[in-house]
């Protein structure tokens, strides 16, 4: 099922006269709306009728997250107060968060992308949709409701927490979708089997998750413990929040809403941009925005753009699933480590559940990684042999993935924290 396929759907070529005459309409309103772009523009040189193709956008500069946080509140706002029906705020937990708007426009824009979202993993008028994500300044919760109430679902609008409440509520009310992050979904997958809930008796079919990384393995995970079909989306509350790319039922990548964002992947370092099929940060510039328009924002989402058609007919480009983020990185003893090299370690090993911690500490001038694993709740027969035995094995497992030496910590069952938004797996106590 396809929301809109006039867009989703659109000829190449028609797409790009599209998305250039969007950006030029764009440049020049931000010109003359916001003083931060007016004055980087005229420092960059670049005029407005300086933008005659799409691969011009590569003459304006880009924006970070610091221009946008040195903007605070509301200095990056297009648009006068009146007309902003709603402002959001990411979910960055140190210093001034990044504040967005939107106009009324803006709003339709969204719950149209968000339709698509939840239309491509699945859902339909005839779903309960049970929304547990946060509703609040993070724009998930809001952002994926608008969508599934434009579809016509039946939105039950839960919120995260309370557990075994959502569950029962799931039986109750015979919820066919799920929407929150792939690891509140494995928690909730959790708590049901702890209280002996046959997730196979339950009418629940479709997932919608998204908001943070989303593996392969975690996708088969939760898909056979809650009998579901799960899709991964994803968004950025500078964008606009969820309804930026969301994966369709072949699952082999995430369809990018390009009539409404022009991505790039450029080169972290050069800031060059890349070929699609290699794999950079991504860099979005928002074509349809009123209030809060971005031009080339650097992510720091690192993944890859593949153009190949997809058989699901869409003619949206796709990026594969985010691999990290260019801030992830764990410089250990001048080796850089990447959790989801970690990850994709651990999930490989028979006797372990998803749920581990990488703790960075210092130990007198020398870094050290532990990672606690939890186990899943089979007892090693053998003993503390045994288990002394598995955690030297995955250490070693590791130390071949990753070129160094991290001590491993076998955990009991259940004892690591379980979010229900987006979960922290690094505690990094270098800095503390
Ligand atoms: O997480 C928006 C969202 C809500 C997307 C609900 C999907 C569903 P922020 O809180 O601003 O916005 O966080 C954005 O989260 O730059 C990525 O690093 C990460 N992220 C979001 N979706 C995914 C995903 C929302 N599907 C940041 N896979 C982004 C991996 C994701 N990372």
């Amino acid at each position: 099922m396809i929301w809109n396929p006039e867009y989703e759907c659109m000829d190449r070529q028609k797409l790009k006269e599209l998305q250039l005459k969007r950006l030029q309409a764009l440049i020049r309103w931000v010109y003359n709306e916001v003083p931060f772009y007016r004055e980087r523009l005229e420092e960059a040189d670049v005029k407005i009728s300086d933008i005659k193709t799409l691969e011009d956008i590569q003459k304006l500069p880009f924006t970070t997250k610091d221009d946008l946080r040195d903007n605070y509140p509301f200095g990056m706002f297009a648009v006068p107060m009146e007309n902003v029906v709603r402002v959001h705020s990411s979910s960055g937990t140190t210093g001034k968060p990044i504040v967005v708007g939107y106009t009324r426009a803006d709003i339709n824009t969204w719950s149209e992308l968000t339709a698509r979202i939840a239309t491509a993993g699945g859902a339909t008028a005839k779903d309960i949709a049970q929304m547990s994500f946060s509703y609040g300044l993070f724009t998930g919760g809001f952002g994926m409701h608008a969508g599934l109430e434009r579809i016509g679902a039946s939105v039950v609008p839960v919120s995260t927490g309370n557990t075994e409440r959502q569950i029962m509520l799931m039986k109750d009310f015979g919820t066919t979708v799920l929407v929150c992050t792939p690891s509140y979904a494995l928690h909730i997958a959790e708590v049901g089997e702890d209280i002996g809930v046959d997730f196979s008796r339950l009418p629940l079919r479709v997932g919608l998750f998204g908001a943070e990384r989303f593996s392969e393995k975690m996708r088969q995970e939760i898909e056979s413990k809650l009998h579901i079909s799960a899709t991964d989306n994803y968004g950025l509350t500078e964008v606009i929040g969820p309804g930026v790319a969301g994966e369709c039922g072949h699952k082999d990548g995430l369809h990018i809403n390009e009539d409404h964002f022009l991505v790039e992947t450029i080169d972290p370092d050069t800031g060059e941009q890349l070929e699609p099929g290699n794999e950079g940060e991504l860099v979005f510039t928002t074509l349809t925005k009123e209030a809060f328009p971005v031009i080339r924002y650097r992510t720091r989402d690192l993944t890859r753009l593949m153009t190949e058609p997809c058989a699901c007919g869409r003619s949206l480009v796709r990026m594969e699933k985010v691999k990290g983020r260019t801030d992830d990185m764990i410089i250990v003893r001048g080796v850089n480590i990447w959790p989801s090299q970690i990850e994709s370690v651990l999930f490989e090993i028979e006797g372990i559940e998803p749920h581990y911690k990488i703790i960075v500490d210092r130990h007198g001038s020398m870094d050290v990684i532990e990672v606690l694993v939890e186990m899943s709740s089979e007892i090693f027969p053998g003993g503390m042999k045994e288990l002394v035995a598995f955690e030297r094995n995955i250490e070693e497992k590791l130390q071949t993935v990753l070129g160094i030496r991290v001590d491993v910590r076998l955990v009991e069952p259940k004892s690591l924290d379980r979010a229900s938004g987006k979960s922290q797996r690094v505690v990094d106590k270098r800095d503390l």
